[in-house]
């Protein structure tokens, strides 16, 4: 397989399972976490599942190669083996993460990494190559960082059709303005943004945000001018996808 992995998605499932003739202090716990690593030649999931007996934990792991179809069909199938067992709590949280690539003839690199719990997704991001100073962060609208200026991406990504602003401002923004974060004097820069407006792949599509783009500016979103906060050059792109 092929080293260059170019998406590691990450599905933890943790079940916790109570045996209806268990006392409750005597539950029995399972932990059945999946990773998923899809590369050009295909794609290879990790199940690893943990089961404490008697206090100890005893773990299992079960590898699964094929293409990216035939493993998301097998993980699918092991994991739907709990669903409709009411005495299976269920606690699902997703990771997607992934880099940003330069655009626009810069250097600027990153990487990204978007979690979901309980339904918050949280964003977190580590940006470098950056002059130092102010830069505007977005969420636009199409995952295509294939042109060098990242237009390709289209605009903000705005489904609930509102004008560009601050984000939660009263006055409407987008579900792609995320804002501005600082770079210190060695280019580095720093994002964390979390909100429960936002999912990873659930079937409403003012929340979905997986099929859009991370992009970042050379300059700074003024959270006013439309369409986009004047923000310059769109000098850091990747697409969201699973
Ligand atoms: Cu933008
Ligand atoms: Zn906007």
């Amino acid at each position: 397989m092929k080293k260059n992995t170019y998406l590691i998605a990450v599905l933890l499932l943790s079940l916790t399972l109570a045996c209806q003739n268990t006392p409750k202090n005597e539950a029995q716990e399972k932990k059945v976490e999946v990773k998923v690593e899809k590369t050009d030649e295909g794609s290879k999931a990790e199940i690893t599942t943990t089961k404490w007996v008697d206090g100890e934990a005893v773990e299992e792991v079960q590898v699964i190669e094929g293409t990216h179809k035939e493993v998301m069909k097998k993980v699918a199938s092991l994991t739907a083996e709990s669903e409709g067992n009411e005495n299976v709590i269920r606690k699902t949280k997703k990771k997607l993460q992934f880099n940003l690539n330069p655009k626009s003839d810069t250097q600027t690199t990153g990487k990204v990494l978007f979690t979901e719990e309980e339904g918050k997704v949280t964003l977190q991001a580590t940006i470098s190559g950056l002059t130092e100073g102010t830069h505007a962060i977005h969420i636009h609208e199409k995952a295509d960082c294939s042109s060098p200026d990242g237009k390709s991406t289209r605009g903000h990504w705005n489904p609930t059709f509102q004008p560009h602003g601050a984000w939660g401002s009263s006055e409407g923004y987008h579900k792609g303005d995320i804002g501005n974060f600082e770079a210190d004097n060695e280019g580095n820069g720093e994002v964390t943004f979390s909100t429960d407006q936002w999912c990873l792949g659930c079937d409403d599509e003012t929340k979905n945000v997986l099929g859009k783009a991370i992009i970042v500016h050379q300059g700074t979103d003024d959270l006013t001018s439309q369409p986009s906060g004047a923000a310059g050059a769109r000098i850091s792109c990747a697409g969201i996808i699973q």
